[in-house]
């Protein structure tokens, strides 16, 4: 089984194998140093087991790649993305197994179905950490994605305080955000949130906010965005009511000026708006607006019909992006949590239209949860689907991220994310709550059985994911939930041995009561409540 994340568009073997002993040296004439290596693949200059040649091809399209393992390595590229999505693929292909070195043969034809993939740090409540962040940027360049946008809404200068300047030490560490960006080849987009307080007619106000683009286009950052969501959109000072009558009027003026502006100081500018009307279905005064008055190479995002939209179709976006007439940006809320803390999300992205990308919506970005780690499961899936949605299998590429998270205790985090609560955009019942159902239907002891076995498991489970799991940023993330996950194993046993007369009520009341003293926020089981 060969592991090619995300799954590639055509893949061919040979069904032969090269086989080496310990060590394959790969004779490479350029430089490739940047490159991530295990430690079973050296990098020589002649006289190498293998050779990897590399060209360039026009007709290939945008950061895609064609590789041919057979005598040599071959790879073509469009692009300088394309040419390292095709290195990594390649060394990717190298698998250990005990002494040996196993190549496959076989031949590949990639390219990525959407332009923009990757996600939007665009949750309220605690940004994530510049630890978090520089890791993310990693993860993304494995599962290759290539964005990630910066729009903390509790980044106090991103959005309440915009008008002041970053302080030093945070303009340093977004610096490292650009830099290790830089050194991924993932797009670092920078954004600013200024709708509560600008006024829009304000030439200083202006210049305050041309000032924060700057220091971020001197670091090199070519991509901008500004965001008027979640904002109180009625004009507020009489100089704007005269000049723009109504908001989308004054939203369309301040996004050409900046767009306009940083065009002109710095080449090859790409601009993002989010409107303030970025859910709706119906077109309005506000959209016409924008349809009538924005510059038509802005891009303008959207979430779907709905902040978190259960579905999104191709006629979806025709109709918005028909009603904006400007090309879309999806800002997908899934797995954000940010409007309900008590849950982690630890599902697959599903009922996205596979043609979302031939339907002007070309870009498209995760809004993820605060807690960095435990999103990855959700943003593995996304990577699927955003590369070649045509094969996306939300079950397959959910079954990789278990593996990928959990490593060697994968079925442990497998088991807390079937379990977990879904959002309410998709209100699936677990497996526990399923059974709890068909036996209040049948009253089949047989069920009860199974419940314990599974009620049990639950109980145990953060002690197995603490002793098998390794991946600590991940039982970082999920510790809060423990002691919730215990209560509901607990019980859901003691709510079995009361159905077989085996234990007296008052227990299970007992437990109740101590199940609701804790914390809200601790659940994400929650199928025994
Ligand atoms: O979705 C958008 C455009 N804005 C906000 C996000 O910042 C927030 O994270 C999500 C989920 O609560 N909802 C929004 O409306």
């Amino acid at each position: 089984m060969i592991d090619i994340v995300p799954e590639p568009k055509e893949i061919f073997f040979t069904g032969d194998e090269k086989i080496y002993k310990k060590l394959v040296n790969i004779t490479v004439e350029e430089k490739i140093d940047e490159f991530d290596l295990p430690e079973f693949i050296k990098i020589v200059r002649m006289d190498g087991d293998l050779k990897l040649k590399t060209y360039k091809n026009e007709k290939i399209p945008s950061e895609g790649y064609r590789i041919k393992i057979k005598d040599d390595i071959l790879v073509e590229y469009s692009d300088y993305r394309g040419y390292q999505y095709a290195v990594d693929t390649v060394f990717n292909l190298f698998k250990k197994k005990g002494d040996y070195v196993i190549v496959p043969e076989v031949e590949i034809i990639d390219w990525p179905s959407f332009k923009m993939r990757g996600i939007i740090e665009g949750f309220y409540g605690e940004p994530w950490s510049f630890e978090d962040r520089i890791d993310m940027i990693s993860f993304l360049r494995r599962h290759k994605m290539n964005t990630y946008f910066y729009a903390p809404k509790d980044d106090p200068y991103h959005r309440e305080k915009w008008r002041e300047p970053y302080p030093i030490d945070l303009l340093n560490k977004l610096d490292g955000l650009i830099n290790k960006c830089n050194e991924k080849n993932v797009d670092f987009v920078f954004s600013v949130s200024p709708g509560n307080s600008i006024k829009y007619t304000d030439d200083y106000d202006f210049k305050l906010l041309c000032e924060k683009y700057d220091i971020i286009a001197n670091k090199g950052v070519r991509k901008f965005a500004l965001l008027l969501d979640d904002i109180d959109y009625k004009l507020k000072y009489e100089d704007d009511i005269k000049e723009f009558l109504i908001p989308g009027n004054a939203h369309a003026f301040l996004c050409n000026k900046v767009f306009s502006y940083l065009k002109d100081k710095y080449n090859d500018i790409e601009f993002i708006m989010c409107p303030t009307e970025y859910h709706q279905e119906e077109d309005s005064d506000y959209r016409r607006s924008l349809r009538e008055k924005l510059d038509k190479n802005i891009l303008v995002f959207w979430t779907g019909i709905g902040v978190t939209a259960p579905t999104i179709t191709n006629s979806d976006a025709d109709n918005i992006s028909n009603i904006y007439k400007h090309e879309l940006v999806l800002w997908d809320n899934y797995p954000v949590n940010d409007y309900s803390k008590d849950n982690l999300y630890l599902g697959a992205v599903i009922n996205r239209s596979r043609g979302l990308y031939k339907h002007n919506c070309k870009y498209i970005l995760s809004n993820p949860m605060n807690q960095a780690e435990a999103s990855k499961i959700s943003l593995i899936t996304y990577s699927y689907y955003m590369w070649n949605p045509e094969a996306y299998n939300p079950y397959i590429a959910l079954e990789k991220a278990y593996k990928e998270i959990g490593g060697d205790g994968w079925k442990y985090v497998k088991f807390l994310c079937e379990n977990a609560e879904n959002p309410p955009m998709w209100p699936f019942k677990t497996c526990v709550s399923k059974l709890i159902e068909e036996y209040q239907l049948t009253k089949d002891d047989i069920i009860l059985e199974e419940l314990d076995k599974i009620f049990e498991s639950i109980y145990e489970l953060p002690n197995n994911l603490e002793k098998i799991v390794d991946n600590k940023r991940f039982l970082k993330d999920i510790r809060p939930w423990y002691k919730r996950i215990k209560i509901d194993g607990k019980i859901g046993r003691i709510a079995i041995n009361v159905l077989k007369d085996k234990e007296n009520i008052d227990v299970l009341e007992e437990l109740l009561d101590e199940s609701r003293k804790i914390e809200n926020k601790h659940h994400a089981l929650t199928a025994s409540r």
